[in-house]
């Protein structure tokens, strides 16, 4: 016997909560499904060492909760996982949110019933539960990319994915650890298994650019005057291009080439020393105009050559040419490049020297073997469309999610999928997601979402759904605004789709800036949410 609710929430990390927070305050019930044991979604998976938050913690706050910006004391500029941890597990707590929560369920079908107009949704605990509304909050990084490396279920030693990394203390004390992958995540885990491992190597594929990041602590005065404008300073964010300070003199537009070199330079160095992404938003044009990525990228290489002191594993760590910073999503670090300076790291360049296959005790590349105790697998995610697809969606007609983005995901302001009515995908394909700072992006589409549920409930309507059109409109936009960028030609790069082999490439991210997206939409609401079709009980009777 299915139990019913008027709507069905996947996901419990910040997107979840937020939703939760909504519904409950439009009177609506709602039960959320989430496969971890608790709150708190890429926070609760993701928790191998190393792992912090590239946005200010000032900034990485829930904007629907004002009256904890006045507690919530954060104890660093950049917040580490733990710490994010517990700040999702107070909201929780203090929002009673668990009572609706379903841990450790995972959701394995999900079915529109168009007869009944709701949503059956059924789970790997053998639960069904129907309602009008599915909303997916599941998370953009969350289906994890697993190597497919020849012999890789033959190790014997311990396998983490970093987005898998076990609750239990990992003891790397005495063991020989390989890092396979340097994203973000592979040069974080980096760092900190550095400090314990007795010898870590780190495979590397792609070298890329990685920007210091000081996170010193945050004082009560640091609190206080932003406790001060803390209004201000959300409405700011939520009309900003990435909803984060980044602390850089030059005006917002400001061309590269406009400058001498000198004054460029020390644009440079400053935002260098900013420990944020400072060093992409210096310049308008460092991710559009070639040349100048060029030179910012180049001074990044000198930074890598002055800091690490063996001549062959600094040009190693340089990023190859023809990639520029800020193509991928930039990478900070708490002192990555230092540790290939100590006795315990060796860099291993799988461009020089390819993997072979995984063995039971290690990895054999071409020319060499690496025996290991744990291999560390940081190979990043199936991202944005990934986690859709892995809940078994159908639509009407019995048209299956996977089918109709087999050659690339199509939505309408990446919120709604054509023939899924009812269906809403928070940080969903082609939206701003984690472009910006995600907190945002999730707050923008959870009250957009709320906002057009309260228009159907204002005027009787009990579907809506979106046409083949208004995604083709909506995609050759999103289109547009990565035209221009550098990023577009990238390769192996998740916004893109193109880390995942055989994954289309398509705009996961939209590019055009999180204050321009939300002014977008609401436009697109003003205008009687435009692209947008809704049905009526009464007629779907006389269908
Ligand atoms: P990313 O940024 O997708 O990085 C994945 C890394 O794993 C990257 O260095 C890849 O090398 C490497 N990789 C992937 N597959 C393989 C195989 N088969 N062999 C060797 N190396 C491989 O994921 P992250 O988790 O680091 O970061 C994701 C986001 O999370 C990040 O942008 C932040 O927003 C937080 P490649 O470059 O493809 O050669």
């Amino acid at each position: 016997m299915a139990q019913t609710f008027d709507a069905v929430v996947v996901g419990a990390g910040f997107a979840g909560m937020h939703t939760l927070f909504r519904l409950r305050q439009m009177g609506m019930s709602a039960v959320v499904i989430e496969k971890g044991t608790d709150v708190g979604g890429t926070w609760y998976w993701n928790r191998y060492p190393g792992a912090r938050c590239d946005v200010p913690s000032l900034d990485y706050s829930v904007p629907w909760d004002p009256e904890l910006d006045q507690q919530w004391n954060w104890t660093e500029k950049y917040s580490t996982q733990p710490e994010i941890l517990t700040y999702a597990s107070h909201l929780a707590d203090r929002h009673d949110f668990r009572r609706d929560i379903r841990f450790s369920t995972t959701v394995t079908v999900a079915t529109w019933d168009d007869a009944r107009g709701l949503w059956q949704v059924e789970t790997d605990k053998g639960d069904r539960f129907e309602a009008p509304f599915l909303i997916s909050a599941a998370g953009a990084l969350s289906e994890p990319n697993l190597p497919d490396i020849p012999g890789i279920g033959d190790f014997k030693g311990e396998l983490y994915h970093t987005g898998r990394w076990p609750r239990e203390k990992v003891e790397l004390a005495g063991k020989r650890v390989a890092v396979l992958g340097t994203g973000s995540t592979g040069v974080q885990a980096s760092t900190a298994i550095a400090k314990e491992a007795a010898h870590l190597y780190v495979m590397q594929r792609t070298a890329q650019f990685s920007l210091p990041c000081a996170s010193p602590p945050l004082t009560e005065e640091d609190h206080a005057e932003l406790r001060a404008r803390y209004p201000e300073h959300r409405e700011w964010q939520r009309s900003s291009y990435a909803a984060t300070s980044m602390n850089i003199d030059t005006p917002f537009g400001a061309h590269a080439f406009d400058d001498p070199p000198e004054v460029r330079f020390a644009n440079y160095e400053k935002a260098w020393g900013n420990g944020t992404a400072a060093l992409v938003g210096v310049y308008a044009d460092v991710s559009t105009n070639a040349e100048v990525a060029q030179e910012v990228s180049d001074f990044v290489r000198d930074k890598i050559r002055a800091k690490v002191k063996d001549p062959a594993t600094a040009e190693a760590l340089c990023p190859p040419q023809g990639t520029y910073v800020g193509t991928r999503r930039i990478i900070i670090d708490t002192g990555y490049y230092e540790i290939f300076n100590q006795d315990n790291v060796t860099l291993v360049d799988l461009r020089a020297d390819p993997i072979e296959r995984i063995t039971a005790d290690g990895v054999k590349t071409r020319g060499n073997f690496y025996p290991l105790d744990m291999l560390v697998v940081a190979t990043g995610y199936d991202a944005v469309t990934g986690p859709l697809i892995a809940m078994n969606i159908t639509g009407r007609q019995g048209v299956r999610l996977a089918d109709t983005w087999a050659d690339g995901p199509h939505t309408y302001l990446g919120i709604m999928v054509a023939g899924f009515p009812n269906l809403f995908t928070i940080t969903g394909p082609a939206s701003p997601g984690v472009l910006a700072n995600v907190i945002f992006s999730i707050d923008q589409h959870v009250e957009w979402m709320c906002g057009c549920i309260e228009h159907m409930r204002a005027t009787g309507a009990s579907t809506v759904d979106t046409t083949p059109e208004a995604e083709a409109e909506w995609n050759a936009h999103a289109m547009e605004t990565v035209a221009s960028s550098l990023r577009i030609h990238d390769e192996n790069n998740w916004y893109m789709g193109t880390n995942v082999p055989g994954k289309p490439r398509s705009v996961l991210v939209y590019q055009g800036g999180l204050g321009f997206y939300r002014d977008r939409c609401n436009e697109i609401a003003e205008q009687g949410y435009r692209g947008f079709v809704f049905g009526y009980a009464d007629e779907k009777v006389t269908a």
